[in-house]
């Protein structure tokens, strides 16, 4: 007999750590869908993979009846499309657009500068440390007095972010600051999420990606 996940003919591509395919697991998650999850070894990347995603060769791929969409926020937009119980980006064309633009603004800040802090030494390191400070009290500023992204509802933007929560204690760690000294009520969300079902079996402990972290920066020699 077939199980759910062949039913829904859904496949993750995917690598435990990633933040960027821990959106599609919460996604998937939040919408109640069953998928079969393929880990990836990315340096010895599947056949599958490869074929899935040949111009970028990088997870997440969710693959649904055969067919690959690549790229994190594509696949959540896609998720959202499919299955629309649980709507993650607002209806309203303006609403959508925002959230669209602080996903986007994820995507271009936070993984970065997140690299840069543990990455680099000296004046470089002090500049990630100044400009991860800012970047999450930007990501403040939008979340406001709400209780989500989305308002009162986990949205789009909440599944964009939530995946940096579990890395947010390598953040403080490298750059030797604290999200609850500096972003209180972007802290108290963090939790908020944490207490979500669907983050909380999609997003690692904060200090197992840690010690990811630290094999990283062995193999690059950066101790
Ligand atoms: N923009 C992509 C980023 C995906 C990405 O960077 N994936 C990494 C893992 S976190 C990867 O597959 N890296 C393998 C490689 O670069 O060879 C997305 O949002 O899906």
């Amino acid at each position: 007999m077939a199980t759910a996940a062949e039913k829904e003919g859904v496949v993750l591509l995917d690598f435990w750590v990633s933040p960027f395919g821990q959106r599609c697991r919460i996604a998937l998650a939040e919408k109640g869908v069953e998928y079969e999850y393929k880990e990836e070894n990315l340096i010895d990347k599947s056949p599958l993979l490869l074929k899935m995603n040949p111009i970028h060769k990088k997870i997440p791929v969710l693959i649904h009846h055969g067919k690959p969409i690549c790229e994190s926020l594509i696949i959540v937009q896609y998720i959202d499309e499919v299955w629309s119980n649980n709507p993650l980006l607002p209806s309203d064309p303006y609403e959508r657009a925002k959230a669209r633009f602080w996903a986007d603004f994820v995507d271009k800040k936070v993984y970065e500068c997140g690299t840069r802090l543990w990455k680099l030494k000296g004046e470089a390191h002090e500049e990630a440390r100044k400009d991860m400070i800012e970047i999450l009290k930007l990501l403040e500023g939008e979340l406001g007095d709400k209780k989500y992204f989305g308002g009162e509802t986990f949205g789009f933007v909440d599944v964009a972010v939530a995946p940096f929560t579990a890395w947010f204690y390598t953040y403080e760690t490298c750059g030797k600051f604290s999200v609850d000294e500096e972003c209180l009520k972007l802290a108290a969300w963090a939790k908020r999420c944490k207490g979500r079902e669907s983050v909380s079996k999609s997003v690692h402990d904060p200090h197992k990606v840690y010690e990811f972290v630290g094999k990283l920066k062995k193999k690059f020699g950066l101790e």
